[in-house]
């Protein structure tokens, strides 16, 4: 099944790919084996995060980046995050809608996430299905998430480019992130530019990049002024994100860096699996013999749990994990 489904969506079905990324983001237990199955077929797209506060303009800039990619033809994943409205999901709506014109584009996949769908592992989702899409043969994945909290910082590990969208009332968030803000920027887009002090808030970016690392093979981050609603500066930003590739892709791989990513999500699945493993094990009757003794008080859960983990017989239930 998953073979086969994995198969047709390499193949270039859509009905597979979106199967997969359902697999993928509710953890189904085919997730190892899917995403070990097209793991081969990644590492091709350029994964570019776009984030910023809540109504900066992210989707409408996304809506024209995808825009600009399909005329150079090239193929475009979108991944809409959105941590913020676990309940809701209206503001994954409204993204959709403005990227609704891309819809019938078969060059184009659009994918909503939301905190709901995904147990808590929003980083980890959009990880897995960027790599969906990279397999699939997008050459851009765009990743569009909300903020700039843990999460989102967690989702941007994944971009190689990320662009951190402001708008000309954000003097306070630049104020409050002070420093750490070019520590996650590749790209510094101003928008809403036709809004007054579009210019000084651009300055005070730009003058917050001079004091970052500058030596002669640093990327010094651009600071655009853009009109997403109107389309205008888009044009630059995707040049400059296209530069910042280029500057990435010429830098020495680091197999330190490579290594410890790889190590974290080896060890992530191996814990998640072992632990829905051992939880079932537990549950399967391993503490019904305490339940009296605990009921009457002469014992307390910590000292069962002690006792449990020094038993044999959780020892013979850990043998049939795998
Ligand atoms: N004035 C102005 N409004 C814009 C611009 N770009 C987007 N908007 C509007 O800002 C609102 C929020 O845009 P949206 O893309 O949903 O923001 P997001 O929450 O960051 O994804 C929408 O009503 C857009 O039409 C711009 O450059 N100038
Ligand atoms: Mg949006």
């Amino acid at each position: 099944m998953t073979v086969e489904l994995v198969a047709r969506m390499l193949a270039g079905n859509r009905v597979a790919l979106s199967k997969l990324m359902t697999a993928v983001e509710s953890r189904a237990p085919e997730r190892p084996a899917i995403l070990a199955a097209v793991y081969p077929r990644t590492g091709r797209a350029h994964v570019i995060g776009i984030t910023g506060p809540p109504g900066a303009g992210k989707s409408t800039l996304t809506d024209q980046v995808i825009d600009r990619f399909r005329r150079a033809g090239r193929k475009v994943g979108v991944v809409a995050v959105d941590p913020s409205s676990p309940f809701s999901g209206g503001a994954v709506l409204g993204d959709r809608v403005r990227m609704m014109r891309h819809a019938a584009d078969d060059g184009v996949f659009i994918r909503s996430l939301s905190t709901r769908g995904s147990h808590g592992g929003l980083s980890r989702a959009t990880k897995e299905i960027a790599h969906l899409l990279d397999a699939f043969g997008m050459d851009v994945v765009l990743i569009e998430t909300v903020g700039v909290g843990q999460t989102e910082l967690d989702v941007m590990e994944v971009a190689h480019t990320t662009v951190v969208v402001l708008v000309p009332e954000s003097g306070d968030t630049i104020q409050t992130m002070k420093a750490g803000i070019t520590e996650i920027a590749d790209v510094f887009v101003v928008n809403k530019s036709d809004r007054e002090g579009a210019e000084r808030i651009r300055r005070e970016l730009e003058a917050m990049v001079e004091l970052g690392p500058r030596g002669a093979g640093a990327w010094r981050i651009p600071t655009l002024a853009t009109v997403a609603a109107e389309g205008k500066g888009v044009d630059e930003l995707v040049e400059r994100i296209d530069a910042h590739r280029a500057w990435r892709d010429a830098r020495p791989k680091d197999p330190d860096a490579a290594w410890a990513a790889a190590a974290h999500d080896i060890r992530d699945l191996i814990v998640e699996r072992f632990g829905a493993c051992l939880r079932g094990q537990v549950d399967a009757g391993l503490l019904d013999r305490y339940r009296d003794a605990l009921l009457a008080g002469t014992t307390d859960p910590y000292t069962v749990a002690l006792e449990v983990l020094a038993s044999e017989d959780l020892v013979a239930r850990i043998l049939l994990c795998k």
